[in-house]
């Protein structure tokens, strides 16, 4: 066992196993080996009377190693070495900290007993990877938790505090925070006699099919479109029907069906891409970084507010700057009462809003920004403003400050261009709700620094933030792609579709909403030039009409009181006498042609978002869409889907409608490959 990640010690007649797997302990092949080896040490050895196993590092075994998923299986598998830990004639104690997650929680509730430090989580996250617990967790876990716990845990794969899994019996006593391993070794002290041994497979899980009905009817909206729920549920509900044995043949099975299924592989590709997005080509990991301790937000509006919220929320004091009090006291306003909401429904105490409001001084004047570390500007879309507004900062700001801006599509470059410090300028474009949307947009100037970029990237974490890299162009990664889903859902109007028919093509294809559910949200009279005697466009005409949306109970729809939409006679009209002044004629539109004009165009505009290096990688647009637009995870974003679409059918598709296609794409189509 000299180089493998498993060592064994002996404490007395207590042996303890530990992992040292950095970064997080998977369970992969090494490991494994490792394992196996000393669980037939300790079987050989008189002298042992009781096993702890623990790792080093950051955490609990935190599940299989992903990667190995798409290489050749090496043996030992993961629920032979489970099966050879249970069956053990020693008692084995689990002894947690970090997450014990996937095939680690597995492997624990293998294990006869469990101890872990009240920081510790504990779960079973497969089902966001399409997948389920395959060693064992989901004929275990609702032997040990009872349906309704191993329900939750396995279709949506959050984890639990040890604090709770110590009141559900998954954790049998709470470690010394700092002394797990002495906690350990007292505890196998004090069980190492005790028979029997206790196995969670020699455990039966209550049936509950009321429990197991609910949760379905519960949860059906949130699990639409997914495979992975479904098949966690059944093998539950497997787990109260059947003897061990056949429970653990009937979740192999559905474990191998999604293994190989199209969603858990777009679902692993995005595991694995988001953790790419953070990291910079061109730029050692090692940067030094600009401390970022105090921050400055221009504009307390509804994007100010959200962007505020994050850093409050991190614990990063901020000062909030706005022109009027009323908008001031309004913004300030506003954030309160999010942060009350959210204790009200016992997402955060009232001490935790306390300690985030205390962070936050609210400002009449720009100057109060001198010592600010970052500034972000959250103001209205309008170059000249901005270009004051830097001006400004620039004449205010320490030396070394960071100034973003917060603008969904201007050109960052000549913002910069307005401050003596363009190297200091980056984009760093939130989502709305700022403080909700996981995506962060981080635009890279043609000037910025690297050290500003890294700092900027590394925050995003510190503020729960998915962050993507995207270069200078308008509309930059997803806004730009999304022009010409827009466009084509606007012209396929005129050319015979309807709102309702374009929008059920996109939620049946797993988006939350489609094109013109979407704008009437955001709100149809975004980017409109006010003027409603010059109507040029089915838009036009649906502002001169005050049909701006949600926000005025009409917009493409029609909206009852609790904002329900129904489908709109006037505005079938409207398109229609578009339709005949344009000397249009209708025609059937099929369902497959607006995937192909809505979606492969997007696909297409991906494409040369890669070719002017506006992206570092295909995978980085895939973040963008999953954690900005709700694309479904299940397709694993635009750039992964074109592959199991077909890039040659995209290809062929796009030169069929007319599309010039983008000869990154027409590439991948020769060679039939994805991006
Ligand atoms: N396998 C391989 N690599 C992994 C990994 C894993 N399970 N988990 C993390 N990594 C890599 C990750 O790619 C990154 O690499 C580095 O570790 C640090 O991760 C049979 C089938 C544990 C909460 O789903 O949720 O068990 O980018 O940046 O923010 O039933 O990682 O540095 O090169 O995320 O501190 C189930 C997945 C597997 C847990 C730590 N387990 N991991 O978060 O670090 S399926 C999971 C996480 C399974 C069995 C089944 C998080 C974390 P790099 P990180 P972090």
């Amino acid at each position: 066992m000299s180089d493998s990640p498993i060592s064994i010690e002996k404490h007395g007649d207590i042996l303890v196993v530990t992992s040292n797997n950095p970064p997080v302990n998977a369970l992969g092949a090494a490991v494994r080996i490792g394992l196996d080896a000393a669980v037939k040490q300790a079987a050989s050895d008189d002298g042992i009377k009781a096993v702890v196993l623990i790792c080093e590092g950051q955490t609990f075994f935190a599940g299989a190693d992903i990667t190995e998923f798409s290489k050749p299986p090496v043996e030992p598998f993961l629920p032979a070495v489970i099966a050879s830990i249970e069956a053990l004639n020693k008692p084995v104690v689990a002894a947690i900290h970090g997450t014990a997650l996937g095939g680690g929680l597995e492997t624990a509730l293998a294990c006869h007993y469990r101890i872990a430090v009240p920081s510790a989580k504990l779960g079973v996250p497969e089902v966001k990877l399409g997948l389920l617990p395959g060693a064992g967790g989901t004929q275990r876990l609702p032997r040990v938790v009872g349906v309704k716990a191993a329900l939750e845990m396995t279709a949506k794969g959050d984890p639990v505090s040890a604090k709770l899994a110590h009141q559900w019996g998954l954790v049998d006593a709470l470690a010394d925070e700092g002394g797990l391993l002495q906690s350990a070794l007292a505890f196998a002290e004090q069980i190492k006699a005790v028979r029997p041994i206790p196995r969670a497979s020699e455990r039966s899980a209550a049936p509950d099919d009321a429990a197991i009905d609910a949760f379905r009817k519960e949860n059906a909206r949130k699990f639409r479109g997914f495979d992975a729920p479904a098949a966690n549920i059944a093998c539950v509900e497997a787990a109260t029907r059947l003897p061990f044995e056949e429970g653990l043949n009937f979740e192999r099975t559905e474990f191998t069906k999604l293994m190989f299924g199209t969603q858990s592989a777009a679902q692993r590709h995005i595991f694995f891409a988001e953790r790419k997005a953070a990291k910079i080509d061109g730029i050692a990991s090692d940067i030094a970084l600009r401390p970022i301790n105090k921050v400055g937000v221009i504009g307390a509006g509804t994007m100010g507010g959200g962007i505020t919220m994050n850093f409050l929320s991190a614990g990063i004091a901020v000062i909030i700057v706005e022109q009027a009090e009323d908008a001031l006291n309004r913004g300030v306003g506003v954030i309160r009462k999010n942060y009350e909401a959210s204790a009200a429904k016992g997402r955060l105490t009232s001490d935790q809003v306390e300690k985030a409001m205390g962070l936050l001084t609210p400002s009449l004047s720009i100057d109060d920004l001198a010592d600010c570390d970052l500034i972000i500007e959250a103001i209205f879309e309008n170059m000249d403003v901005k270009k004051e507004v830097f001006g400004k900062l620039d004449a205010i700001a320490r030396p070394g400050a960071i100034l973003a801006s917060n603008t969904s599509y201007l050109n960052v470059d000549e913002i910069a261009a307005s401050t003596s410090r363009p190297q200091d300028v980056v984009g760093m474009h939130f989502f709305s709700p700022a403080n909700v949307m996981k995506l962060l947009e981080v635009v890279r100037g043609a000037r910025t620094a690297d050290d500003v970029l890294a700092t900027v990237m590394k925050l995003a974490k510190t503020i729960r933030k998915v962050a993507v890299v995207a270069g200078v162009c308008p509309g930059f990664i997803g806004n730009r792609m999304l022009m010409p889903r827009q466009v084509e859902a606007n012209k396929l109007l005129m050319e015979g579709a309807t709102p309702e028919q374009i929008d059920r093509v996109h939620v049946e294809f797993g988006m939350p909403m489609g094109p013109f559910q979407m704008s009437d949200l955001a709100g149809v009279d975004i980017g409109w030039h006010r003027d409603p005697a010059r109507i040029e466009t089915i838009r036009d005409a649906l502002c001169a009409e005050d049909r701006w949306g949600q926000k005025k109970g009409a917009g493409f729809y029609d909206y009852d009181e609790k904002r329900n939409p129904t489908p709109s006679a006037r505005v079938t009209e409207i398109i229609e006498d578009f339709r005949s002044r344009s000397n249009m004629a209708k025609r059937d539109i099929t369902d497959q042609e607006i995937i192909e004009r809505t979606l492969y165009t997007m696909v297409n505009e991906g494409a040369m978002i890669l070719e002017e290096g506006m992206a570092q990688r295909a995978s980085d647009i895939d973040v963008v869409w999953i954690y900005g637009y709700g694309w479904p995870i299940y397709r694993g974003g635009p750039m992964f889907w074109a592959g199991v679409e077909g890039t040659d059918k995209i290809a062929a598709a796009l030169a069929k409608h007319g599309f010039a296609v983008s000869p990154m794409l027409a590439e991948k189509a020769a060679k039939s490959e994805g991006f």
